[in-house]
């Protein structure tokens, strides 16, 4: 795919590429738009080098995607409380982010996608890692992709089972800002049903919907989820699926939610690393 406004460079065989020439700052014309737009459906997770954005720009490029959608558990900025700033300080000895999930898979409409702008980085360390879910579910067997037709996952916002069934406030002592960001989500919706195969509304592809949220499979108990879920997790994230970013002061990176997993990784503990993220709004998926 050749791109008129900007050139598209694969960081990965699995998916993931860096866009060259847009400042990200300034409005993109229609065409470029709808050309990032493509980039983004083609590779999925798309990256941005060397932008320098206040919180106004990145809500303003986040915008052209659609509405802006706010944590239910995660406190923004005072000033722009669209923007959730992600801090691991020199101290902390957790990160948050490091389990392979789906942004906010536990809501009725999770995110469409999410844009991360990297600020202040450790000297080395801290990258991302992101997984193809079209590759995870075209990977499965015949038999396999009939039997999981029409399964759907259970999927909660808070007491993960992994963590012992701990708080977000508690489970982020080890992340003193996220920590003291946590929120009630009062009204909304925290725990929820999704299709575990799900047909992206875009390109039509189908893709495996899962992630750390999830806890078992609806109408069935933990026992009986246990071993097919957790085959399938390891299954999404084999590193044939995988591509993995390095991050700059001034990185941008965009990816599609509803056809990737991500990660990040926590390597850099005594060093502290600061991110803006501004997350779109999602359908409901099917
Ligand atoms: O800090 C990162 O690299 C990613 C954290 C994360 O999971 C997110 O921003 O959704
Ligand atoms: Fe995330």
């Amino acid at each position: 795919m050749s791109y008129q406004s900007f050139d598209v460079t694969p960081i990965s065989g699995a998916l993931g590429a860096e866009v060259h020439g847009i400042d990200l700052s300034i409005p993109l014309s229609k065409q470029t738009f709808e050309e990032v737009h493509e980039a983004l459906l083609d590779n999925l997770v798309i990256f941005f080098r060397d932008q320098d954005l206040t919180p106004e720009q990145q809500l303003s490029f986040a915008r052209r995607f659609g509405g802006i959608h706010l944590h239910p558990y995660m406190k923004g900025l005072d000033d722009h409380p669209e923007v959730l700033a992600i801090i691991k300080e020199k101290d902390d000895t957790r990160t948050f982010g490091a389990s392979w999930h789906v942004d906010q898979m536990f809501t009725e409409k999770p995110a469409m996608g999410a844009m991360l702008y990297a600020k202040e980085l450790p000297p080395a360390g801290g990258d991302t890692l992101y997984a193809n879910m079209y590759l995870a579910y075209d990977a499965l067997s015949e038999g396999m992709k009939d039997m999981l037709t029409n399964v759907k996952t259970f999927a909660v916002g808070d007491r993960f089972k992994r963590l012992g069934g701990q708080s977000r406030k508690d489970v982020y002592k080890g992340v003193s800002v996220m920590a003291n960001h946590v929120k009630d989500p009062g009204d909304v919706k925290t725990e929820n049903e999704h299709p575990l195969v799900r047909t992206h509304p875009e390109t039509g592809r189908k893709a495996l919907f899962i992630g750390g949220h999830v806890q078992r499979f609806a109408g069935m108990t933990d026992e009986e989820s246990a071993p097919l879920l957790n085959y399938l997790k390891a299954h999404t994230v084999r590193p044939e699926f995988t591509c993995r970013f390095g991050w700059k002061p001034g990185s941008l990176a965009f990816w599609d939610n509803r056809c990737t997993q991500h990660f990040a990784v926590g390597d850099y503990n005594g060093s502290r690393r600061e991110m803006h993220r501004v997350t779109i709004q999602g359908d409901r998926p099917v």
